[in-house]
């Protein structure tokens, strides 16, 4: 399954058939190909999934230099912490959707290593008391940094369990004082073409409309679940997982969970947001993880957990509603149709 089809006015191409050429720095797609080539796949490697392909190049170790991560002290929330198996870290970082660095699964790790995430500024604005602007180190330090292990469901249908370190969005907005007209909170990554290769070429892009944006009811928002993560597995994050900050919202598919933010602004109106943008009829700005509400391509009713066996083999399981978090977010779609508004 692919989301390439729907790349607007470029190709129905799905990503899995451009060939890797297009879509990676010539220097890395030359060193995977001597690597195929040796082991005797180099004529057949045009025709294989690009995970696959991902597979084989990363078995050989052929990386690029690795950001430098550093350590995170943070406290552990007893209240959130999923009992399922957690994603090993080596797959967490290798396996990202982040479209400003190709639509690989890969893509992200080979191509974001060198983003620069200090200095950095995020920036809350909008219908705010006191808009505030927080630099790289402020990030870590404004607000007391906690550990939560989520079940993170990508649309997709595959799943991770990851130990993520941050603070509730909650504390965030209340820090800059909410006025009463506002009613959703937008999100805003990065915009920076020179070192987001996604965002100068439409096609390793995926056809989003950059800055990809995100946007949540303020309801949901203040939710305890929604959490900004500045780190992972006791570590600060990696460009391909967000850096230096990002959202985390458990309860919803993936996309929501919009990386390396820079704007946060509240509204009165509904922001747009990059999927719905792209593909309205199967991307809705509620987006709640829901396995009777299926994909128009693919059915929702399982996913396939990504753990410690190999990628190909992870488990597949049944999806939950709300992913498993009804108990904290049931009550915020009382009235809401969620077929209509998914
Ligand atoms: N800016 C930005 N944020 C993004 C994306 C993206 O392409 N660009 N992809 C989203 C999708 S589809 C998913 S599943 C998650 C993936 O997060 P992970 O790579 O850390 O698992 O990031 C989300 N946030
Ligand atoms: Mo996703």
């Amino acid at each position: 399954m692919t989301r390439g089809k729907f790349i607007k006015g470029i190709s129905k191409t799905p990503s899995w058939q451009i060939a890797d050429s297009e879509v990676t720095p010539a220097s890395v797609f030359a060193a995977r190909r001597r690597i195929l080539k040796s082991i005797g796949v180099g004529s057949i490697a045009a025709s294989i999934p690009g995970y696959v392909q991902a597979g084989l190049f990363d078995l050989f170790g052929d990386n690029p230099p690795a950001f430098a991560t550093r350590p995170l002290q943070s406290v552990a929330n007893q209240q959130f912490q999923a009992a399922d198996e957690h994603t090993p870290y080596d797959k967490v970082i290798r396996h990202n959707n982040f479209y400003e660095f190709g639509t690989g699964k890969q893509d992200p790790y080979v191509n974001a290593q060198q983003l620069k995430v200090n200095p950095w500024q995020l920036q809350i604005e909008g219908m705010v008391d006191k808009p505030l602007t927080l630099d790289y180190d402020a990030l870590f330090a404004k607000i007391p940094l906690e550990q939560r292990t989520y079940r993170f469901r990508c649309v997709e249908a595959w799943s991770m369990v990851i130990p993520w370190v941050g603070f509730p969005l909650a504390s965030l907005l209340k820090l800059v004082g909410v006025q009463p007209s506002a009613k959703y909170v937008a999100f805003e990554t990065l915009f920076d073409p020179e070192q987001m290769p996604g965002q100068r070429n439409r096609l390793m892009g995926g056809g989003i409309h950059y800055p990809y944006v995100e946007g949540l009811r303020l309801d949901e928002a203040m939710n305890e679940l929604a959490f900004l993560a500045v780190g992972l597995y006791d570590q600060t994050l990696s460009p391909q997982s967000g850096a230096p900050i990002r959202l985390v919202v458990p309860w919803k598919y993936g996309f929501k969970s919009i990386k390396s933010i820079v704007k946060i602004r509240l509204l009165d109106k509904q922001p747009p947001t990059s999927w719905n943008q792209l593909a309205p009829q199967e991307y809705g700005f509620y987006a709640n993880v829901n396995p009777q509400v299926d994909h128009p391509r693919w059915s929702q009713a399982s996913e396939r957990r990504i753990a410690s066996g190999g990628l190909l083999s992870a488990a597949r399981i049944d999806t939950q509603l709300f992913n498993g978090y009804g108990e904290q977010v049931a009550d915020l779609y009382r009235d809401l149709d969620l077929r209509k508004f998914y």
